[in-house]
């Protein structure tokens, strides 16, 4: 992997902020974006721009394969069975709220169990408590131990007759930790009960593949993947998608509507309602391929590099403490340091160019549990180089000497 090739690809991060070279380190929040995405996005508006689905025409027909190409891509990216098990949404949290929505008007019951983990984003929190809320049912929440890491042994004792759906963060935007949800998974199928894996942080980090893993459900977010925003990726497996009552009403979901009457259409479509984000679409089928021809595997071992280095340096300084030391971890690191606020070295980090999150990074209950307010977080992607991790440091270094 030849990265000085690969940073020229991402014209976002030739620029200076405030006279300093760019260092974006805010990867988990959103990635940037390659020419090839933007190009392939442009290329579509250039040139084929039409409604899908709808026309007979010339325009309408291209725009349609293409966006049904991109489905089919992305299919075989994560090795699902059928290319009709990919549902376009949004994001993530469109993804998960339809499976709450839908599966949960079907399947959830007074009194029934929904499990998910403390260490949820709110994404894949809140639209369950609602469910559970609407249904009188009860959200169950797998505590993590104090490393960051998920214990199998109590994932397997919250399971129990009631448990109706199961949904785990797949890696955390906070602590950084893989969860084993192939593990995760196969105990969970031992009690009949289906599982939703949050790929948000893992589809650009690791290898996904849906049918090694056996999940149900699976979501990720186009944006965190190097594509554009405003598209996302629902994958279920065909049976219980088949099952599940629609989402939304609309143009494209249905087969048939008279006055009295609806019949729904045929998977994927019955939950599209509406003109689907077609371009984006595009472009994510753009970035995916750009993942594809670096090569996943050598992406993975890159980051793996980096990330152990990065983990190296920062811990190097004084006074500063990394939450989430769970073994197995990509991307993420959070960190809190004596006597300053992460606001406050966030802002001051800016001022050298540097772009890290801080705050809740919409996980309170992972603060909660740690009973801080908020972290530092940089997270790396592909793009990212071991000489600004030395930057970072540097600069963390001297921002401590100021404020304290
Ligand atoms: N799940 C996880 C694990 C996430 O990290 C995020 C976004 C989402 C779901 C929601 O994704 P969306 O694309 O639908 O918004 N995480 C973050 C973050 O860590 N900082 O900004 C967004």
């Amino acid at each position: 992997m030849n990265i000085q090739n690969i940073r020229k690809d991402f014209p976002i991060l030739k620029q200076e902020i405030y006279g300093k070279p760019l260092i974006y380190l805010d990867n988990a929040a959103t990635t940037q974006k390659p020419v090839s995405v933007i190009e392939a996005m442009n290329d579509l508006y250039f040139r084929l721009n039409s409604n899908i689905h709808r026309g007979v025409h010339y325009l309408s027909e291209e725009s349609t394969s293409a966006h049904e190409n991109a489905r089919k891509y992305i299919a075989d990216f994560i090795h699902a069975k059928h290319t009709h098990e990919i549902i376009f949404t949004r994001g993530t949290t469109e993804a998960v709220n339809l499976v709450a929505f839908s599966f949960g008007e079907k399947n959830i019951q007074q009194g029934d169990e929904i499990l998910v983990t403390e260490m949820e984003h709110h994404s894949n929190f809140v639209p369950w408590k609602m469910l559970a809320e609407r249904k009188s049912a009860k959200l169950i929440v797998l505590p993590f131990e104090e490393d960051g890491s998920l214990s199998l042994e109590k994932f397997q004792s919250a399971i129990t007759e009631k448990t109706k759906i199961i949904s785990i963060t797949h890696v955390s935007n906070v602590l950084g930790t893989i969860n084993p949800v192939k593990e995760m998974i196969r105990i969970a199928h031992e009690a009949d009960v289906p599982v939703f894996v949050d790929a948000a942080q893992s589809i650009q980090h690791l290898s996904v593949d849906v049918q090694d893993l056996d999940c149900d459900f699976l979501a990720f977010s186009g944006h965190k993947i190097y594509g554009p925003t405003g598209i996302g990726v629902l994958y279920g497996k065909e049976k219980l998608l088949d099952e599940m009552p629609p989402y939304q009403g609309g143009g494209e979901m249905i087969s048939s509507v008279s006055l009295d009457k609806i019949t729904y259409n045929e998977l994927p479509f019955k939950f599209e309602a509406g003109t689907p984000n077609y371009v984006a679409a595009i472009g994510l089928q753009a970035a995916i391929k750009y993942l594809e021809d670096i090569g996943m595997q050598d992406v993975i071992k890159y980051e793996h590099d980096l990330f152990a280095y990065a983990t190296e340096q920062l811990l190097q300084i004084e006074g500063l403490k990394m939450i989430g030391t769970a073994k197995k971890k990509t991307s993420v690191l959070s960190f809190v340091m004596d006597g300053i606020h992460p606001y406050d070295m966030g802002t001051m980090l800016d001022k050298t160019g540097i772009a890290v999150r801080s705050g809740t990074h919409c996980a309170e209950p992972v603060m909660q549990h740690y009973g801080i307010s908020g972290t530092i977080r940089a997270s790396v992607a592909l793009y990212n180089t071991k000489a600004e991790i030395d930057k970072l440091v540097e600069n963390l270094n001297k921002i401590q000497m100021i404020l304290s």
